[in-house]
C-alpha cells in the first residue's frame, strides 16, 4: 500500500500538475517535501502571494496547485476572486483542514469551522476529503479545474494522513546569515531636480517594454500604460492589489520571456514578502520597477510610508535582492531597461511625484487581457 502522500503525488502527476506553491501546516509536513521533489515548487511567505504566482504560471500555460493550511484561506480570498476568478485561471488548492478533527490548538477551530462556509460564500467549488479513499474523486475534479479554468479547493481532513508511514525530513542546518551587506550602494541623491510623475516614467520606458511580458499595477498605472500604447504582452491588473510582483514572478518562473513588473509603493507594502520569494528563487528574467510616488495614487493620493520612513530599495536588499537600483530620472530608468535583468531578479526603485494622467479605464475585459497575454507567452 502506498502512503497517502504518495497516492496524492500519483494523482497530481496523472492530472498534469506541473507547478506548485505551498505554505506549511504540521499535518502536511511529509507531503510538502514530496511535492518539492516531484514538481516545480515555490515556498511562499503568504498564501495570497501564491495565488498571484500561480496566476502568472497559469498565464504561461502551467497547471498550478497550492498546498496550505485553512488559516491561509483567510489570507487569499480577494486574490482568488479578483484575479483567479475574474481572469478565469485554473488553480487547485489543497487545504489542510484543521480545527475539526482531533484538534489540540484552539486557534485552529474558528477558521476550520468556517472554511467550508467561506468557500461557499465566495462560490469557490470545494470537496471535503475525509479519508484516503475519498482522494479517488480528485482526478476528475482536477480535470475540470484545468479544462474549465476555475479554482477548486480540497478540504483535506488530518484523518487522511493518519495511516502514513512517512517521516518528515530533518530541518536544514542553520548557516550563518548571507554575508552580503544589506545597505544600499552609495548614490547621488536622486531627489535633485524635478521628479517625473508616473505617466512620464511609463512613457519613457514604453519603447523598452517591446517583446517583454509586462504586469502592471491596478488603477491609474494600468490606465496610463494603456494610454501610452497597448500591446498584447501587457497584463493590466483590474483588481487584486498587491499581486503585481507575484504574478510577474509566476510568469518569469514559467516562461523564457523577459518579464517587467510595474508595481507601486502602496501595493508592494501590502505583500513585501514576495521580494524574499523572488530573491530566493532568483529568476534572471524578472525586473520589478517599483514606481514610488509616496501615495496611494489611485484612491485619492493618501500618503504611504515611503514618504516618511520606508526606503523600498533597502527593503528589496533586506529581502535578499542584490541587483537593485534607485533613480528619480526617466532617461536613466529607460537606460536601465534597455538591458535585460541580468544576474538574478532586478529591482528598480523609481521615484515619482504624485499625480495621475486624466485617462479612461482600460477598455479590455479580463478574459480578453488573459487571451492576449497567453498568446504572447506561447509565441
Ligand atoms: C485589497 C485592496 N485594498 C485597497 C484597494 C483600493 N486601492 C486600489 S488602488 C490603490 C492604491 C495603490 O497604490 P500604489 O500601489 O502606491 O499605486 P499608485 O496608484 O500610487 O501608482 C488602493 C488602495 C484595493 N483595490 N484592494
Amino acid at each position: 500500500m502506498r502512503n497517502p502522500e504518495e497516492e496524492l503525488i500519483r494523482i497530481l502527476k496523472g492530472a498534469g500538475v506541473d507547478f506548485t506553491a505551498s505554505l506549511p501546516c504540521d499535518r502536511i509536513k511529509c507531503l510538502i517535501p514530496l511535492i518539492a521533489e516531484n514538481f516545480q515548487h515555490v515556498p511562499l511567505t503568504r498564501e495570497e502571494e501564491g495565488v498571484g504566482i500561480c496566476a502568472g504560471a497559469a498565464l504561461a500555460g502551467k497547471r498550478p496547485a497550492m498546498f496550505i493550511q485553512n488559516s491561509g484561506l483567510g489570507n487569499m480570498i480577494n486574490a482568488l476572486l479578483s484575479l483567479t476568478g475574474l481572469y478565469g485561471l485554473p488553480l487547485a488548492i489543497f487545504i489542510s483542514h484543521r480545527g475539526v478533527y482531533k484538534e489540540q490548538v484552539a486557534a485552529q477551530v474558528p477558521m476550520g469551522r468556517h472554511a467550508a462556509g467561506i468557500l461557499m460564500g465566495a462560490q469557490i467549488g470545494f470537496t471535503p476529503v475525509d479519508s484516503v479513499q475519498a482522494l479517488a474523486l480528485a482526478p476528475s475534479i482536477l480535470e475540470g479545474v484545468y479544462s474549465g479554468n476555475k479554482a477548486h479547493a480540497f478540504l483535506i481532513s488530518p484523518a487522511v494522513w493518519e495511516g502514513s508511514g512517512l517521516k518528515p525530513p530533518l530541518p536544514p542546518a542553520r548557516e550563518k546569515r548571507p554575508s552580503a551587506p544589506v545597505s544600499c550602494p552609495e548614490r547621488q541623491s536622486p531627489r535633485r531636480g524635478k521628479i517625473p510623475a508616473r505617466h512620464e516614467l511609463l512613457s519613457a520606458i514604453w519603447p523598452f517594454l517591446e517583446g517583454r511580458a509586462v504586469v502592471c499595477n491596478l488603477g491609474f498605472p494600468s490606465r496610463e500604460l494603456y494610454s501610452a500604447g497597448h500591446r498584447p504582452s501587457h497584463f493590466y491588473m483590474l483588481g487584486s492589489m498587491g499581486m503585481a510582483t507575484p504574478i510577474g514572478l509566476g510568469i518569469a518562473l514559467s516562461s523564457g520571456k523577459e518579464v517587467v513588473v510595474i508595481d507601486g509603493d502602496g501595493s508592494l507594502l501590502m505583500n513585501p514578502g514576495v521580494l524574499a520569494t523572488a530573491a530566493s528563487l532568483s529568476p534572471k528574467n524578472l525586473t520589478v520597477i517599483a514606481i514610488d510616488n509616496g501615495v496611494y495614487g489611485s484612491t485619492g493620493s493618501q500618503a504611504t510610508f515611503t514618504g516618511t520612513c520606508v526606503d523600498l530599495e533597502m527593503v528589496a536588499r533586506g529581502f535578499g535582492i542584490r541587483n537593485t537600483f534607485k533613480t528619480g530620472d526617466k532617461e536613466e530608468l529607460a537606460r536601465l531597461l534597455e538591458k535585460p535583468a541580468g544576474k538574478g531578479p532586478r529591482f528598480i526603485h523609481a521615484l515619482a511625484s504624485a499625480g495621475n494622467l486624466d485617462t479612461p479605464v482600460v477598455p479590455l475585459d479580463s478574459l480578453e487581457i488573459k487571451r492576449q497575454v497567453m498568446e504572447f507567452l506561447r509565441g
